[in-house]
């Protein structure tokens, strides 16, 4: 059968009237409705990156993660797993904005100087929305006007990072969902094994009511033991309602349908299974152990094996803005461990955590992960010793850069991680949640005419535009003991944050509320 030409595929996938679309930190994002058009389109941008890499296999990820259950989302991945690169965003846009797709296309084509008899194949996976099947064919349709699409149906984003890596990357595992899970559970199994652990990994965890959690019952074997509440993907308006890791890391408090017992784990994933967070209650009062957490408990557990087996490799914690500065101080001055800052957005993060050899990157909402370097990781394959201790942390390492995703933040693998690292230093959740106190902190959304205007530097964490502001927030910080407060236009809705911490919780919202008040003229 002969392909449909540009023209006949997109008069199938007309644009809605009066809506502009932008390629924003994670893609596109909005009510699902209106994104037919748009992943129809980056369905053809997908085939043109592909061609325009010699054939190499590029991922279409639907989902809207943890936005309510009405919105939806789309978002390109590149070969090695990596979000689309920063200046294909723009073109992302003008297609979606496209009044002539077909004068669009033959502009990219000419100035990225594509052969478009080159693309291949395009993978494509969806969250479990209401809206996302439909899409899926919008993608589907977009991608053979030039390139090949193959559909994987509903899977968590991180598996559709994998999945790419992997048609890409054979040594990384095998191309399908079974390889996936073959990949984690057996190495999770044999750190278990070399640590003589008999007892299974067991924990309740919050699935939002999405796709993480048929994706988890696919796990289970006789060493881990997952039980999922908010399981239900059949009722589509229950997505990430009162339950997932943004609900529970903005509220702080528990999601429906957990019923603690005190001093036991808990975990809450988000919609598409790229965050999570963790938590325990202790005499019913609600401890939260969030991406700051787990960065530290991560890092600190690399460390001690990277000792027991004497091999040095320079390793870096990435944080953002949000991180708490009790968090920052832990990890300066007890762990020893240098910090970076970067914008919001795995992506930023992403590229700083690849200049070290071992670069541990969480947002405080949980998204995050461990990036390995190859160099590091062919050490620890090489390296061999006669001391059973050394050689136990050697494999340990090596295993564990199975378990993490290496793609990006990775629900599933992060919840692996923590468990063995808790696990096998006989740490309990009450211990980690004692490793540092943490600041109190508010996060204020507030609407403005124009959000564009809010220009950040210094990661964020300072405004240069409107002008004269950041002298405003400036004097009122000083006013509070360890306050810090910044602004800065968010990426994926039309609104500013602003986010506070003081010495003490009343300082903290009113530093807050009075930086909202200058907002007021905005
Ligand atoms: C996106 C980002 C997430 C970030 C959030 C901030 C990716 C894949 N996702 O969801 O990391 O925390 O945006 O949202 O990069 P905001 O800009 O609306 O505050
Ligand atoms: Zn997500």
């Amino acid at each position: 059968m002969s392909k449909d030409t540009l023209s006949t595929a997109s008069a199938r996938h007309p644009k809605p009237p009066n809506t502009t679309f932008a390629y924003g930190t994670a893609g596109f994002r909005t009510i699902g409705s209106l994104l037919d058009s748009t992943v129809f389109r980056v369905g053809v941008l997908a085939s043109l990156r592909s061609a325009k890499l010699g054939g190499k296999t590029i991922g279409v990820m639907i989902t809207a993660s943890h936005n309510p259950p009405q919105d939806n989302g789309v978002k390109v991945v590149d070969p090695l797993g990596e979000m689309l690169p920063q200046l294909w965003e723009p073109y992302a846009t003008q297609l979606a904005n496209s009044d002539n797709l077909e004068d669009d296309v033959r502009d990219i084509v000419a100035r990225e100087k594509i052969d478009v008899a080159q693309a291949g194949l395009v993978v494509v996976g969806m969250d479990t929305r209401e809206t996302g099947p439909q899409l899926l064919r919008a993608a589907i349709d977009g991608i053979e006007v030039f390139g090949r699409a193959k559909s994987f149906g509903e899977l968590t984003t991180p598996q559709l990072h994998y999945l790419v890596r992997s048609h890409n990357d054979p040594e990384f595992g095998e191309p399908s969902e079974n390889g996936y899970n073959k990949k984690i559970i057996s190495a999770v199994e044999e750190i278990l094994r070399l640590w003589n652990v008999q007892e299974p990994l067991e924990i309740t965890v919050d699935a939002a009511n999405g796709v993480g959690a048929p994706k988890l019952r696919n796990l289970s074997s006789d060493l881990i033991n997952i039980s999922v509440v908010n399981s239900n993907t059949q009722d589509k308006s229950a997505l990430n309602v009162e339950c997932g890791a943004d609900y529970v890391k903005t509220n702080q408090k528990l999601p429906a349908n957990v019923q603690p017992r005190d001093h036991q784990l808990y975990s809450s994933f988000d919609g598409d299974a790229d965050r999570v967070v963790f938590y325990y209650t202790d005499e019913s009062r609600f401890q939260l152990l969030d991406g700051d957490r787990i960065a530290t408990l991560l890092a600190s557990f690399i460390n001690k094996l990277l000792q027991q087996a004497k091999v040095k490799a320079n390793m870096g914690i990435i944080q953002t803005a949000y991180a708490n500065g009790d968090s920052t101080k832990y990890i300066q001055e007890t762990l020893q461990i240098p910090v970076d800052f970067t914008p919001t957005g795995v992506k930023h993060l992403h590229h700083k955590a690849q200049e070290y050899d071992i670069g541990v990157y969480f947002e405080a909402n949980g998204h995050g992960t461990v990036l390995f370097s190859e160099k590091l990781i062919s050490e620890l394959k090489s390296t061999h010793t006669s001391s059973p201790e050394e050689e136990r942390a050697l494999k340990t390492l090596v295993l564990l850069t199975e378990v993490i995703n290496q793609t990006v933040g990775d629900s599933i693998s992060d919840l692996f991680a923590v468990l063995l690292a808790l696990r096998i230093q006989n740490k309990t959740c009450v211990d980690w949640g004692k490793d540092y106190t943490e600041l109190p902190n508010k996060l204020f959304k507030v609407v403005v005419k124009d959000r564009f205007a809010f220009k950040t530097t210094d990661a964020e964490r300072r405004l240069v535009e409107p002008a004269g502001l950041q002298a405003k927030i400036d004097a009122l910080v000083a006013a509070y003991a360890r306050g810090r407060c910044f602004v800065r236009a968010s990426g994926t809705e039309n609104a500013v944050r602003v986010y506070s911490e003081a010495a003490s919780a009343a300082d903290c919202a009113d530093l807050g509320a009075r930086v909202c008040e200058l907002l007021e003229p905005y």
